[in-house]
């Protein structure tokens, strides 16, 4: 046994209210199932059917539950317990996939960090979940993430041990394939693990939210909540035994992972393919190849793919039959597109890790699916739009988003003075979202009230980048703002004023960052060196007047996306 010490997860979970837990079960909305479950039952069903596709490697189901198992008895024989905490940051492979499955049978929580993140944030992760190993792969777009694994892992009092996804992990790395090796006795290991499975109302996964403040946040999703998260969503997309998903938004992300993305594709029994990039000639390669039938992107991904398209005869994606877009607007020219040019049903979706999903339905009229969001997925969705002090604004206007529901949880983890700006006093969850509600009952994404910046369906937080920014000893004054740009929606732009005597160059600034070694999204991709920063009338930095001032700017240089 381990002596490490970690708290106990529940103790920093909000739970929901008991009426409406009440509710949710009797309603049928959380079933009271373990999450691996579901698809444990496709894998009983169906055992040759195909689950995983990830370069030459394919896993039926009954392979992948092996594998899982496999990874769940392991990560017991490591020492890992129930409710331990693992921090996960692997890029799209079929080890991903075994290690959360098993994590999910043994009730081992995986942190959902992202590919991209960095000394900064993972530190933090770590700490935060108080987590006991960390999962990575060796190389990554020339970074050596192991070397960053074992520096956390030295700098922390709670991991004890490093996974790496490598064909020669070094000393002091524990081998995740090896891991992930199907168990030596699949029946009995089936068995051992079924009867101890982690409560369906207990934490299966944390995501991270972009958070407003500082560092990410995390989000307990429950068995229950989380279910039917993926389960709800795979039935408004219509997702069957023929689908075969393509994951290639990178699956930390709630929207590949569950909306439905790979766990929706499970529940319904379908087949995933994986692959990293979303590089338009390489996707549509493999759409064509293993007969794709559904995905997910962010728009900026759309455009590209939109725009390869035109020039592109080669491909057969006659099997494309879903595309989902979400994660920042998407502008109505390119909704317009997406049909006649991929030759697919378009699908909007407006979603939050933190729970509620808007979809637009596959049989709506092309008018809504062009211009709205969509609607929530779930009748037990409550949705208000509100004004600065909370009141509903009228009918059809806009307003701040709140919302509470089967799946939308009541509060990040251990985060009590967050959670008492980020909810209100009875438990809605303010999106931060700018949206106004038409009489159809769709949502319209008008903008946001929340301190971000969205790139490429990527939120950073302008907080976080100006505290980096104080870091150095120029800087005075720092705000981080969003700039628009035709390619990826915003980009991070950073107001200084600089302190007498003292210059400053946007490379300077952006060392700042790579000292810091923060994901390399939120470094600054404009730096604007001006003698003050406005102010409000209640002395806050006047983000809206910067806003204005660098599209002003973009728009003297010709550089205006709009
Ligand atoms: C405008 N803004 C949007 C949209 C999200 C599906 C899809 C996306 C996410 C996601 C997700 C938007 N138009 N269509 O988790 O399951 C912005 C909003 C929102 C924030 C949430 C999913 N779709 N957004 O993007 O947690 O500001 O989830 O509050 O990463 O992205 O970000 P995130």
């Amino acid at each position: 046994m381990s002596s490490v010490r970690t708290s106990p997860t529940a103790e920093g979970v909000v739970p929901w209210p008991a009426d409406a837990a009440a509710r949710y079960r009797a309603e049928g909305y959380w079933e009271g199932i373990p999450l691996a479950q579901y698809f444990i039952a496709r894998a009983e069903a169906s055992p040759a059917a195909m689950a995983v596709v990830d370069g030459s490697t394919r896993l039926t189901y009954a392979q992948l539950l092996a594998r899982a198992d496999g990874a769940a008895l392991r990560l017991r024989e490591l020492g890992l317990r129930p409710d331990d905490r693992i921090v996960v940051q692997l890029p799209n492979c079929w080890e991903f996939i075994a290690l959360v499955i098993g994590c999910l049978r043994l009730g081992v929580v995986p942190v959902m960090a992202l590919p991209a993140h960095r000394d900064h944030e993972l530190s933090h992760l770590v700490e935060h979940a108080e987590a006991r190993a960390i999962a990575v792969p060796d190389e990554l777009k020339g970074f050596d993430h192991v070397a960053m694994a074992h520096r956390i892992a030295e700098q922390s009092s709670t991991v004890e041990h490093v996974l790496v996804t490598s064909d020669a992990p070094g000393a002091g790395s524990v081998d995740l394939r090896q891991v992930c090796a199907p168990a030596g006795d699949p029946a009995r290991a089936r068995e051992e693990l079924d009867s101890a499975p982690p409560d369906p109302g207990s934490v299966a996964v944390f995501l991270l939210s972009g958070g407003t403040t500082g560092l990410p946040k995390l989000i307990p999703r429950t068995h229950d909540d989380y279910a039917y998260n993926a389960k709800r969503s795979a039935a408004v997309c219509g997702f069957d035994s023929d689908t075969v998903y393509l994951g290639v938004l990178p699956l930390s992300h709630n929207f590949p992972l569950a909306c439905p993305g790979i766990l929706g594709t499970f529940i319904a029994g379908g087949r995933v393919v994986l692959t990293a990039s979303p590089d338009p000639a390489k996707v549509f390669d493999l759409i064509e190849r293993e007969r794709v039938t559904a995905t997910a992107v962010v728009p900026a991904a759309a455009q590209r793919w939109l725009e390869f398209r035109d020039a592109d005869t080669a491909h057969d994606l006659s099997s494309l039959g879903l595309l989902q877009v979400g994660g920042a607007r998407l502008a109505p020219e390119l909704a317009r597109r997406v049909g006649p040019v991929l030759g697919c049903t378009l699908q909007q979706v407006f979603g939050m890790a933190e729970g509620l999903l808007n979809y637009t339905r596959l049989d709506d009229p092309d008018e809504v699916i062009v211009h709205t969001q969509g609607r929530p997925m779930c009748e037990a969705d409550e949705i208000r739009v509100v004004d600065e002090s909370d009141t509903p604004v009228p009918a059809g206007e806009a307003g701040i988003l709140l919302t509470r529901g089967p799946y939308t949880p009541r509060g990040y983890y251990r985060a009590a003075a967050h959670n008492a700006k980020a909810f209100t006093g009875d438990g809605w969850y303010r999106s931060g979202d700018i949206v106004r509600a038409r009489p159809d009952g769709n949502l319209v994404v008008e903008g946001r009230d929340k301190d971000m910046i969205n790139r490429g369906g990527e939120n950073v937080s302008a907080e976080e980048v100006e505290n980096i920014a104080y870091r150095l000893p120029a800087v005075s004054q720092a705000a981080a703002v969003a700039m628009p740009d035709r390619d990826v929606g915003e980009r991070v732009c950073v107001y200084v004023v600089v302190r007498p005597g003292e210059r400053l160059t946007l490379e300077e600034l952006r060392t700042a960052y790579e000292q810091a070694r923060v994901g390399r999204y939120k470094w600054p991709e404009r730096l604007v060196v001006v003698d003050e920063i406005p102010q409000t009338k209640v002395g806050k930095i006047d983000k809206k007047a910067l806003r204005a001032d660098i599209a002003r700017r973009l728009e003297e240089e010709g550089s205006h996306p709009g």
